[in-house]
């Protein structure tokens, strides 16, 4: 049953739509940014924050302590619970970033949601309120129970919560019956904790984020090159000739590379951003912690070339340029000869692939690809990266593949400054894979974790995050535990999600804040509160730290360096531990002595994960290590032995006549479904989230003038339609066709069956939709 609250961001006909953040009463304006990215605005930013966070010594200091790896065995703070972006491992500067500052900010507030807050507060009041309201009601206290009888959730003992959890595990008919979600903030350690018990348990339905991330990006560098992540580091970051940016807006979501950005312009390297929004990263930048800079307002470039393609146009983009390679007779046979396979398939692809069809798809004039075509073949040096403008599209495997093909044909994998990069997002989305959540094992990761953990895994594949909301909504799915996260904002159709999650028999959720999925819950449900990644952990007598894997494969520890908010948190290794074994009784795991010391859980990782060999030693002894990447050594552990050319169909993304393409982004205020404030600094927007940025002539062509209100409907792959009402339109430099607006408000358009033939996405960045002036009531 629906309940007040539920369409908050959908707005309703006749209305201007509120939106998930605070709803501030100030005035809405929308004017172009000048400035450069980071630099005095982002300290500016800062200083707000902390003064909000009503902690104006103790901010500063933590912030200070934020990514300083543990240089001798007394240093070393914590991870940044922020981005993946890595770590500076030379020590050299402070490494922090405006939003990472906000992250850990938010985090660290003095601000509790304690039991007298729930004591006054229904489920049905909560639920009416806004996104950012509930989160800034502060940490969690203590574990809470749901009482359906007073409609409130009321303080439970950490045993009982435990007990509560292992009964309904234990009673379910099939193991297969219960769906464990991971947000990819959870460490290494607690990662491998949590699929232990699961598929101890019985089952391998681990969702996790990257099911609507980057799934698609590790499915093709997989098929590609025989391992599921990008080969590069940032020492290859700083000897590239030619960083080729797709996809991300790196200044708000991965802000820590404008300094590698602004370090390769001074080195002379082209930096091209392919984007179909001119995004601020591709501009001009203050490295905040270079102070001359800082103080004598010198900005770098941080862009040399934009390209604007249609949503989804990517992938004739990158055949464009391949056929520049092809025609200018700039292959290197030598490298495809030695290590490639399927090469004359492609080079016929590619061939036979019609240049105004190219133009036509990608949305990009000849010229422009001709002449990002020209830069790649004098370069010696290209790095690709690429974010979530390539990942949540129908045809996001092939996209990513065709970066794969487009490297290989100038043998740009595996040699110094050049190479794939994805950006991940959550700080250890990337070590949850390697460490285990993942729905759909190989035989071999299985065999040998079984073997160092004396279990027997279930062999059959579980469901990931589009099928475990299907298996809630239909009653097969019974129980659902979320270790971090905010799955009913951030999983697609926001409807049938709650819906889904209201028809299970409990809920679980591990976290540090009040949020959307504590209110939309089953029949029972828990919140069980838990230590934060600035916090200090202390266990059997000892500091406990935890280790993270970021973007570029680097593995170091991380520990807390703040007084917890009270003594009733516990970590989240404790609480994992906890509710194993109150699942699996007679288990000879020993789940005490893992919560007792991160030391003995990284003896059997190093037994039970490749590349995790001498675990403890090689993070305590240093500043921690990079995991083997076999195709960085030129190593594919393909099938064939050699790294995969793919010749996948060019698909017709151009939207049918009268429709437009919508692809949902992250403002610069906010984290994931986390929203600080309703403005988006570089957009330049203030004061409001329920926009839409509309190509002006796709305006005019609309009937629409600037800021009218607009209802925007989906036409979903179900057949149905989909709508949020009282949007507002905002003028902006995007192609024809494309048409951008905020997460998770436009969740509520992007249908359960709209997921990725090819990676099980969700589409939030492929959505075809109608935008009408708004019906009135
Ligand atoms: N401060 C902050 N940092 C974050 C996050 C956050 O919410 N806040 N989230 C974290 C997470 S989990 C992730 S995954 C990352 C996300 O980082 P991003 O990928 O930067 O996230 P989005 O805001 O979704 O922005 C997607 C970008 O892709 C562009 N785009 C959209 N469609 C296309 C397309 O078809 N082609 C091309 N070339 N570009 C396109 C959009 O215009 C936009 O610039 O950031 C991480 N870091
Ligand atoms: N339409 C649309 N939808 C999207 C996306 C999109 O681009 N468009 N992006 C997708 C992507 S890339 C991702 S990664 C997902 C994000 O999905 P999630 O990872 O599920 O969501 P978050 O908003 O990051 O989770 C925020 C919550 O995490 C909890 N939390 C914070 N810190 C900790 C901690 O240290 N431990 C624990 N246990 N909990 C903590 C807090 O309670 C907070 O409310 O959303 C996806 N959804
Ligand atoms: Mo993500």
């Amino acid at each position: 049953m629906a309940r007040d609250g539920d369409r908050l961001g959908q707005g309703a006909p006749g209305e201007p739509a509120k939106g998930r953040g605070p709803n501030s009463s100030g005035e809405y304006s929308q004017a172009d940014y000048h400035h450069p990215s980071a630099g005095w605005g982002a300290a500016v930013s800062v200083g707000k924050i902390i003064a909000k966070a009503q902690e104006p010594l103790a901010a500063p200091r933590a912030v200070l302590q934020m990514n300083q790896l543990r240089l001798n065995s007394k240093g070393g703070g914590f991870d940044c619970p922020g981005c993946a972006w890595p770590d500076d491992r030379k020590g050299l500067h402070l490494d922090f970033c405006e939003n990472g500052v906000k992250h850990v900010t938010w985090e660290m507030t003095r601000k509790r949601t304690d039991a007298a807050f729930f004591a006054t507060h229904t489920v049905a009041e909560l639920n009416k309120w806004n996104d950012h309201d509930l989160e800034n009601q502060g940490r969690l206290t203590e574990p809470m129970s749901y009482n359906p009888a007073t409609d409130k959730y009321e303080p439970i003992s950490w045993a009982d919560a435990y007990k509560m959890v292992g009964d309904a595990l234990r009673a379910l008919p099939s193991p297969h019956e219960a769906s464990f979600y991971t947000s990819g903030r959870l460490s290494n350690e607690g990662t491998f904790l949590y699929q232990l018990w699961v598929r101890e348990y019985g089952t391998n339905n681990l969702p996790d984020c990257s099911n609507m991330c980057h799934e698609a990006s590790g499915r093709a560098l997989q098929a590609a090159i025989g391992t599921g992540k990008g080969t590069c580091d940032l020492e290859d970051w700083e000897n590239s000739d030619l960083l080729i940016l797709m996809a991300v807006n790196a200044a708000s979501n991965a802000p820590r590379m404008l300094t590698s950005l602004a370090l390769a312009a001074d080195r002379g390297a082209d930096i091209v951003h392919v984007n179909p929004l001119i995004e601020v990263a591709s501009q001009r930048t203050i490295v905040p912690h270079d102070f001359k800079a800082m103080g004598t307002f010198h900005a770098t470039k941080t862009g040399t070339m934009n390209i604007q393609p249609r949503i989804a146009g990517d992938l004739a983009l990158l055949r464009g340029v391949a056929k520049v390679v092809l025609e200018q007779g700039a292959v290197d046979e030598h490298f495809i000869a030695e290590h490639t396979d399927q090469y004359e398939a492609y080079r016929k692809t590619v061939e036979d692939s019609d240049w105004a069809e190219l133009v036509h798809q990608s949305g990009v004039p000849e010229e422009q690809i001709r002449e990002l075509g020209a830069k790649y073949v004098a370069s010696k040096r290209t790095i690709i990266a690429w974010c979530l403008g390539l990942t949540q599209q129908e045809h996001s495997v092939d996209t990513m593949r065709e970066i794969i093909n487009l490297l290989l044909l100038r043998g740009m994998i595996g040699h110094l400054g050049a190479g794939p990069s994805p950006i991940r997002g959550h700080s250890n989305v990337q070590g949850n894979r390697t460490c285990g959540v993942n729905h759909h094992p190989t035989e071999a990761w299985l065999a040998k974790h079984d073997a160092a953990t004396g279990i027997v895994s279930p062999r059959e594949r579980g469901l990931g995050t589009v099928d475990t909301i299907e298996a809630m909504r239909d009653g097969r799915v019974k129980v659902f535990i979320s270790v971090g996260g905010n799955f009913a904002l951030a999983a697609p159709d926001t409807e049938q999600t709650f819906a889904a999650l209201r028809n299970t028999e409990l809920t679980v959720q591990v976290s540090t804040k009040l949020n959307r999925s504590h209110l939309v819950h089953g029949k029972k449900a828990l919140i069980l509160p838990c230590l934060a990644r600035s916090e200090k952990d202390f266990r059997g007598g000892k500091e406990q730290g935890v280790t993270i894997e970021d973007s570029m494969s680097y593995v170091h520890l991380s520990y807390g360096k703040r007084k917890p908010p009270t003594e009733h948190l516990e970590s989240e290794n404790a609480i994992l531990c906890g509710m194993a074994r109150a699942t699996l009784p007679g288990s000879a795991t020993p789940w005490e002595a893992y919560a007792e010391d991160y030391d003995k859980i990284r003896d059997t990782m190093s037994h039970a994960l490749d590349g995790f060999e001498d675990f403890n030693k090689r993070v305590h002894d240093g500043i921690g290590f990079r995991l083997a990447q076999p195709a960085r050594e030129r190593v594919w552990l393909t099938a064939s032995g050699k790294a995969e050319f793919h010749s996948s169909p060019l698909p017709d993304v151009v939207p049918p006549e009268g429709r437009l393409m919508l692809s949902t982004v992250r403002s610069h205020d906010q984290w994931n479904t986390t929203i600080y404030s309703d403005n988006d600094r570089y957009r330049g927007v203030k004061n409001i989230r329920t926009v839409l940025f509309m190509n002006r002539e796709d305006m005019t062509e609309h009937g629409l003038s600037e800021w009218d209100l607009i209802d925007i409907t989906s036409h979903a792959r179900d057949g149905e339609t989909r709508s949020v009402y009282g949007y507002r339109v905002i003028g902006y430099d995007t192609p024809r066709g494309s048409v951008t607006g905020y997460m998770p408000e436009l969740n509520v358009l992007c249908a359960l069956t709209d997921n990725s033939s090819q990676s099980e996405q969700p589409l939030t960045k492929h959505l075809i939709v109608e935008v009408t002036p708004a019906a009135t009531a």
